[in-house]
This record gives C-alpha cells, sequence and structure tokens, in this order.
C-alpha cells in the first residue's frame, strides 16, 4: 500500500473522512435533536428500516402472523438511517446504541424496550412460544447460531460491505482481509447446509432469520453491488439451496419491504395493517 497513516499519539475526530455514512459517524452516543417516536393502535411497534438487520424483525412479525400468532400485529414506523432519525431523542430512549431494529412491546403494565436484532428475534420467540425450540440440544443449537450471527455480521457489514462498497477508496489490504473472513463465513454455511435443511435441522428458526438477511442475500447477490460475482457466491451450492427456499416463503418477502426507503414499488416505508402489502408489486 502506498498512503501510509501514522497514526498520531492522541486520535481526533476527523469530521471529512469520507464514506458513505460519513455525516452520522460520531466518536460520541445519545441524541442530537429532539423527535418524538409516533406510536400505532398495536401493542408491539417498530421502529427500523429494511437494512439486513431491520429486516429479521419484519420477518418474524410476518412469519408470527402468517402461522397464526395475532398478538404479533404491529406498527412498523421508519427510522431513517441516512438521515440520523437514530440520533432523535426518542429513539436513543428506546435503543441508547442509536442503531436500528428496536422494538416497544405495551401489551404490559410497563412498555418494554428492546434494542440489538438477537434480543428482539429472542424476546418474540419467547413472547409467542415460536421459531426457537423450548429445551435442549436444539435450543441450543439455535441460540449459537443466533450469537454467531450477531457476532459476525460486523465482519461482513462493517467490515466487507464496508470497504468493499460504502469507504472513499478501495484500499486492496482491508478488502482482501474482509472478503477472506466473508468467504471462510459463507464456507461454514455451506458446508452447515450441505447436512442440514434448515440452520437447526428439519426446523425454521429465528437462526435462519437472522442469518438469511446477510448471507442468504450475500448469496443470491442482493447485498452489495456486485459482490456476489467477486466473492464467487454461486460455489455455494448448499447456501444456495437454502438461500432461494427462505426468499420464497411468502413472510420473507413481506419482511423485506418493511421500512422500505427506496422509491421501488415493493418499499413499504411504514406498516399498519396487513392489507398494506396489497398495494405492492411483491414477486
Ligand atoms: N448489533 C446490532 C446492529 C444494528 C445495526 O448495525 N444497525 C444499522 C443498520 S443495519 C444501523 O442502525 N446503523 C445506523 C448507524 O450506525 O448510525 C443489531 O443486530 O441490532
Amino acid at each position: 500500500m502506498t498512503n501510509t497513516y501514522i497514526p498520531p499519539a492522541v486520535w481526533t475526530w476527523d469530521k471529512e473522512s469520507g464514506g458513505k455514512f460519513a455525516n452520522i459517524n460520531r466518536p460520541v452516543s445519545g441524541a442530537t435533536h429532539n423527535q418524538e417516536l409516533p406510536v400505532g393502535k398495536y401493542p408491539l411497534q417498530l421502529y427500523s428500516q429494511n437494512t439486513p438487520n431491520g429486516i429479521k424483525v419484519a420477518i418474524m412479525l410476518e412469519e408470527l402472523l402468517a402461522a397464526g400468532h395475532s398478538g404479533a400485529e404491529y406498527d412498523a414506523w421508519l427510522i431513517e438511517i441516512g438521515k440520523g432519525d437514530q440520533f432523535g431523542s426518542g429513539f436513543v430512549a428506546i435503543n441508547p446504541n442509536s442503531k436500528i431494529p428496536a422494538l416497544v412491546d405495551y401489551s404490559g403494565h410497563q412498555p418494554q424496550r428492546v434494542f440489538e436484532s438477537g434480543a428482539i428475534l429472542m424476546y418474540l420467540a419467547e413472547k409467542f412460544s415460536a421459531f426457537l425450540p423450548a429445551t435442549g440440544t436444539a435450543r441450543t443449537e439455535c441460540l449459537s447460531w443466533l450469537f454467531w450471527q450477531v457476532g459476525c455480521a460486523p465482519y461482513l457489514g462493517g467490515g466487507f460491505g464496508h470497504f468493499y462498497a460504502y469507504a472513499p477508496e478501495k484500499w486492496e489490504y482491508p478488502i482482501n482481509r474482509f472478503a477472506m473472513e466473508a468467504k471462510r463465513q459463507l464456507d461454514i454455511l455451506d458446508k452447515h447446509l450441505a447436512i442440514h435443511q434448515y440452520i437447526v435441522g428439519d426446523n425454521y428458526t429465528i437462526a435462519d432469520m437472522a442469518i438469511w438477511p446477510w448471507y442468504g442475500c450475500l448469496a443470491l447477490d442482493e447485498l452489495y453491488h456486485n459482490a456476489g460475482t467477486f466473492l464467487s457466491v454461486s460455489d455455494y451450492r448448499h447456501l444456495q439451496r437454502w438461500a432461494r427456499q427462505i426468499s420464497e416463503r411468502p413472510a420473507v418477502k413481506r419482511g423485506r419491504c418493511v421500512n422500505g426507503t427506496s422509491d421501488s414499488p415493493s418499499a413499504l416505508r411504514e406498516r399498519h395493517d396487513a392489507s398494506d402489502f396489497d398495494r405492492l408489486n411483491i414477486r
């Protein structure tokens, strides 16, 4: 590499560091402005955007509804992270980490906030006794893979995705480092899915719902522009099979539209009723 950086003794904040998210990144936490969160008619209020972490929860809620859990009806409000909505006072109050997704459950005596996508999936699975095996090896496997995903995603998103797609310039060293790690992770899943239908054997669980939005979408070449070709994702045949199978689920098709920001006919900025999907062009 030619442009070698010599770190100063003390790091200072370079506001002009560039990159897609430079305008919203700061070295401090907390709210930047007052912005109350809207509250809709259902006990479950989701505040999110349809990024890979965001759609995990919308997919879970749609799967719960599809499985007949009418108590999983929800309002989904758009938190536009590119515009800094995650730093509004109302959002920071339900997630001090200022990242989507976050959920508030108003069904109990006190409103219950839940943040971190893995924690939200587990909270909903336990609340409805669904998509998480109750005991034994299957439950332990499910939670192992759920936490595997939450731990690995920063390498795929913050590492590979950032340097391949969002950094102001392409640098070989970080792209190489994180492409290697992304392929290692894809290979783990491919080998596992060669002998399992779903992540936890025969049952579709919250582990699939957490892993698919990242690794399933990457396998389908829907995550970062051209990344599928770059990482030769078609080589991972078993992962491909699983990724396509999950993508065909009607609840997954609906969930990934929720809190979409684009002008595309499959983006639903807010979701307040099952009928909201009727006007979408869901493939
Ligand atoms: N570990 C968190 C990560 C959430 C996360 O990174 N969310 C991103 C979108 S995918 C976000 O809100 N980014 C906005 C920001 O970093 O300011 C989770 O799984 O919920």
